[in-house]
């Protein structure tokens, strides 16, 4: 949640501190009033202007009692108005902040309202000149429609005597530090209340239910066809699927929905989808990719999006039953390779703050199903360090065994260098154990010692068994007390394999992190890379990296971006030893899963480049899975695997795996307003870079072509 102190004066403002004593206060988020304490600072007689689902005649019925005694004891005044619906009716998306300001001026008398109504017009057109006229008059329609669309709201004298929401917050077991800082009470914590080793508690974004989709989808089993793209693209983990036995579901709760599971491996099973409505940012990323369409209603798909607050307690208990169902195991049963097995997965990433249709989380997610219970990441410093681990709450989380990724960042300009670190210390870790056990055979027994050090790792299976027998060992070892069995005991788990995954974005990769990247490329140890490619350093605004795209609009890069993209994967190939991917989930989601398995299964440096779209692209963000296929198809985005392992088969290690452009560049980066901005504000050099571009692509694309049909020898 942000909170921002806003002040006015007839003179200028020059100090700067919080409001303690607010005469205008806005919440912007109808469910903050159950959860925070927003009346505290109001002032008698001030003001509050609500964003509310609900009719003026049904606002009042669903404050929290605590809020209406304040509103009637304080003498505030109350408006509300529906901005969602404004927004949605004047094609501004879920962009409310035109009509709250507008509702601003017009109730807390800073300016005289006819004034202020036509200054907010004039920096309309300031800021939003450059994206064209179209985008003016709808934020000029918005401002109108927010002024017909505010209502005051009568305060009775007494509060309502049974009030419907719920007042007391539903958040067991919440440790102390955390739930503090979720009520908003953080800045009373005192300095002895946090851990001392600066550790924070995993899994604990599932406690935040921040209630913030006006729309989430619903599922019509009676067209899906199970291919789980919908809970492969989900930026948040919200939408997902489970197999289980008819018994499984013996107390599901009244109208929870299942259809029989279409996998030969698993005859006679129930397959089912559930949303975590409260969760959920509806930015119907699923129900876009979602394939499976009603032949005679087409506007009717298996997922598609109704308003959240009348489905809300029913999913809330569906949820709840969902997750205690059991989760598909890694047992060799089923190979997890593809899309539609892989949906099954338990994602141990799940409620991240990131922003609602943000292309990278869907990679992370998908790296957690797959390698979560083994991994160890180092991330740098970026959106992903900031939703991956921003206080109060953590979205990476454990399985029903307590296994999950261990996480940490590092700075921006050495993170490679801090995973490759943690690669040295696993493996010096490792070969002690494994000296310990050999030294310590008698002691353990042969039998142990050699299944210890002989058990093949490289699949599920094979780390589920030598977790088992490192639990035997440490059984064992309990009762010894020499120095050797002791050390031991302290260094056994290591001999479980652990994967270690360096993550970050552009920015990082690019640039400022590149010297540090290319050091571990160069080092053959056994480490993956995922870069996170929003072409921009996203999470301070959307700066040019050296990702950014020829004649793309970005800061620093006001003019169009003037030089061509680099391309890291064709330089890191120059190495031989590095497997390299560069992949979009979007276009080709089998791509993508296929690109992580063989990284992970690469015993050397291995580096995903992955394609995501971001708040900075100046996109429709529902439909952007549709835009990075778009970038594939124009060729701008070419899909490649580089494979070091068909090399030494003497196979090409290069393979081109997108198919030869199929749409002009034009076609895919002017549906985009980075780019689109640069026509409005100067058509000019937007032509010429255009050309530009396009030259890059063909020459890329031609390299590339080049490459897969060269004939390997040696
Ligand atoms: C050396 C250094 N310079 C600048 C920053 C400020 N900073 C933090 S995150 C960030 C942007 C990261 O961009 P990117 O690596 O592309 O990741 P994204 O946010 O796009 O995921 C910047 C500039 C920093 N933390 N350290
Ligand atoms: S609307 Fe977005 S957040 Fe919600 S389930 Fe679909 S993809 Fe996930
Ligand atoms: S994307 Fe659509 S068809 Fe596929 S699993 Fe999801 S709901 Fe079913
Ligand atoms: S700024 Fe972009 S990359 Fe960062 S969380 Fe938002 S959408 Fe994702």
């Amino acid at each position: 949640m942000t909170v921002s102190h806003l002040r006015f004066g007839a003179q200028p403002i020059k100090s700067t501190y919080l409001i303690r004593r607010a005469n205008f206060i806005a919440v912007h988020q109808f469910n903050f009033l159950e959860r925070y304490p927003v009346l505290d600072a109001a002032v008698d007689g001030a003001t509050l202007l609500l964003n509310s689902p609900y009719e003026p005649d049904g606002v009042w019925p669903r404050l929290p009692r605590t809020v209406q005694q304040t509103i009637i004891d304080k003498h505030i005044k109350v408006y509300s108005i529906d901005a969602n619906a404004v927004a949605k009716k004047t094609q501004l998306g879920n962009r409310i902040n035109t009509i709250m300001q507008t509702c601003f001026f017009a109730i807390s008398g800073v300016l005289p309202r006819e004034e202020a109504i036509e200054k907010i017009k004039e920096s309309i057109r300031k800021t939003y000149g450059k994206r064209g006229e179209a985008v003016v008059r709808q934020n000029f329609a918005a401002v109108d429609a927010a002024l017909e669309h505010l209502h005051e709201i009568p305060v009775p004298a007494l509060p309502s005597p049974n009030p419907l929401p719920k007042e007391e917050s539903e958040t067991p077991r919440v440790p102390y530090v955390t739930a503090e800082i979720i009520a908003g009470r953080g800045d009373q914590l005192p300095v002895s209340a946090f851990p001392i080793d600066g550790t924070y508690p995993l899994g604990t974004s599932q406690w935040e239910k921040r209630n913030i989709a006006q729309e989430v989808p619903v599922w019509e089993p009676d067209l899906c066809i199970e291919c789980g793209k919908c809970v492969l693209v989900c930026p948040h983990s919200t939408i997902r699927a489970k197999v289980c036995d008819e018994a499984d579901l013996a107390n599901a709760p009244e109208g929870f929905k299942r259809i029989p599971a279409k996998w030969r491996e698993l005859p006679d099973k129930l397959y089912t989808i559930q949303v975590a409505v409260e969760d959920c940012t509806g930015c119907q990323l699923c129900v876009e990719v979602c394939p499976a369409k009603d032949k005679k209603d087409p506007s009717r798909k298996s997922l598609n999006m109704h308003p959240q607050l009348p489905l809300r307690e029913r999913e809330r208990a569906n949820w709840d039953f969902f997750l205690n169902l059991p989760d598909i195991q890694k047992n060799g049963h089923l190979s997890f390779g593809s899309v539609k097995n892989v949906q099954l997965l338990r994602p141990l990433f799940e409620f991240s703050g990131a922003c609602a249709g943000c292309g990278e989380t869907p990679y992370i997610k998908l790296l957690t199903q797959l390698f979560g219970d083994h991994a160890i990441i180092a991330n740098a410093t970026g959106c992903s360090s900031i939703y991956g681990g921003n206080l109060p709450t953590t979205p990476y989380t454990t399985n029903r065994e307590g296994r999950g990724p261990a996480w940490s960042n590092s700075l921006f300009e050495d993170n490679a260098e801090f995973g490759l670190g943690m690669r040295m210390a696993l493996d010096h870790q490792n070969a002690y154990a494994r000296d310990l056990v050999k030294r310590l055979r008698d002691r353990i027994g042969s039998d142990l010692a050699d299944a210890l050090l002989g058990t093949d790792q490289s699949g599920d299976e094979g780390i589920n068994a030598e977790r088992e027998l490192v639990a035997r060992l440490k059984r064992k070892l309990a009762g010894y007390d020499e120095i050797e069995a002791r050390d031991l005991l302290s260094v056994a788990d290591a001999l479980v394999k652990k994967n270690v995954w360096i993550v970050g974005g552009d920015g990082w990769a690019y640039d400022i992190g590149y010297g540090g990247l290319d050091h571990v490329l160069a080092s053959s140890q056994n480490v993956n890379i995922l870069v996170l490619d929003t072409e921009v350093y996203s999470n301070t605004g959307g700066q040019a990296s050296k990702a950014t795209p020829l004649g793309a609009v970005a800061k620093f890069a006001a003019g169009g971006k003037p030089t061509a993209k680099k391309d890291l994967g064709l330089t890191a190939m120059r190495y031989g030893n590095v497997y390299i991917a560069q992949v979009a989930m979007g276009a080709n989601d089998t791509h993508t899963v296929k690109a992580f398995v063989e990284a992970e299964a690469h015993n050397g440096p291995s580096l995903i480049i992955a394609y995501g779209q971001c708040i900075a692209h100046g996109i429709d963000m529902a439909k952007g899975m549709h835009q990075q296929k778009l970038a594939v198809d124009s060729g701008y985005w070419p899909l490649y695997r580089y494979d070091p392992k068909l090399a030494e088969e003497n196979k090409n290690p290069f393979q081109l795996d997108s198919h030869d452009p199929k749409i002009s560049l034009a076609d895919y980066i002017y549906t985009e307003g980075r780019y689109r901005m640069l026509q409005q504000s100067d058509p000019e050099v937007a032509s010429f870079l255009l050309v530009q571009a396009e030259k890059s692509v063909h020459r890329r694309w031609q390299q590339y072509k080049q490459m897969a049909q060269m004939t390997w020898e040696g």
